[in-house]
């Protein structure tokens, strides 16, 4: 599916009317653009409380929507495992989490299944759908995520573990995603060389929308953009690279990732429409 905003999925629905368009029949597509848009409203109404001094923090996924629904659209919550970063709301819409959970978490209520109000909002976290709580450090995500996958070949190789079929499924995979600026980061260099040597099943997603807060992504990723020839993403050839700038050519490759149960990554660009986060009043701009 070509572009990656709510008006362009909204004209590809008008395009699908009575067919499919790039695979997509118009049902899928309206599906997809109702995901778009419900999290593009609950960050409204997260910034409108944040702006009431109701909610304590806001992070926005505005503009990084229409890649995380195409992604959760072909993974499975409670079955995959998933280390999302902050600005994936669109992704956890599409596993499972609902609005209310998000806003009890915006609020820092007890009953934020989150993690009961202890967390920053936006960390996201879910036990039914296999979304473990993580930590705001940046990239610590990457390491989780690659110790998650271990544990599914462990699970599969050992026959022995007791109730191992209730414990993991022989195909699941596990899912991370990621800024351009955290990219910098030695984790997320660990965490590939461990999925590369060990050949787990991980599905790397880089969210490059140019900026870390202030800093652009050429001040701090040899090569500027990560889609750029010489980029970041070609500096680990040892881990298939697919650089996307359409959110509908996700899937396929990732199919091919869990059939092969091998590490993907996979760049997007986003342009994210809001500030960093709720303490900042600067918008984030594209770079180019
Ligand atoms: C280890 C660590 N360093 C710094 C921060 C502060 N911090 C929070 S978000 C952020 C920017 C990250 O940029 P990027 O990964 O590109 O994500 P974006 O916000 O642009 O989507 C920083 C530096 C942090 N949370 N953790
Ligand atoms: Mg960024």
């Amino acid at each position: 599916m070509k572009g990656s905003t709510l008006a362009d999925v909204r004209a590809a629905g008008r395009r699908a009317r009575g067919g499919e368009h790039e695979g997509l029949t118009r049902d899928e597509l309206v599906a997809a653009y109702r995901l778009m848009l419900l999290s593009r409203k609950v960050d409204d109404k997260e910034i409108q409380l944040k702006n009431q001094s109701q909610a304590f923090f806001q992070i926005s996924g505005a503009g990084h929507e229409a890649v995380l629904v195409a992604a959760g659209r072909h993974l499975r919550g409670g079955y995959d495992w998933f280390f999302p970063y902050y600005r994936d709301r669109a992704l956890c819409l599409t596993l499972g989490v609902t609005p209310l959970d998000m806003l009890l978490a915006s609020v820092g209520a007890k009953d934020d299944p989150a993690s009961g109000g202890r967390q920053m909002p936006s960390h996201w976290g879910h036990r039914g759908l296999n979304i473990p709580s993580q930590s705001s450090a940046t990239t610590t995500q990457c390491l989780h995520a690659v110790g998650c996958a271990e544990a599914s070949v462990i699970y599969h190789r050992v026959t022995q573990i007791p109730d191992r079929e209730t414990r993991a499924r022989d195909d699941e995979v596990t899912y991370v995603s990621i800024g351009d600026g955290a990219t910098s980061e030695g984790e997320f260099w660990e965490s590939l060389n461990t999925a590369c040597v060990k050949k787990l099943p991980v599905l790397f997603l880089i969210e490059d929308n140019g900026y870390a807060i202030s800093v652009p992504v050429d001040a701090q990723t040899p090569g500027g953009r990560h889609f750029a020839p010489g980029g970041a993403l070609p500096r680990a050839p040892h881990v298939p690279v697919r650089r996307h700038r359409l959110p509908g050519e996700l899937p396929d490759a990732w199919r091919r990732g869990r059939l092969r149960a091998r590490p993907q990554r996979s760049g997007v660009r986003a342009l994210t429409l809001a500030t960093e986060s709720g303490t900042n009043t600067c918008c984030y701009r594209c770079a180019t």
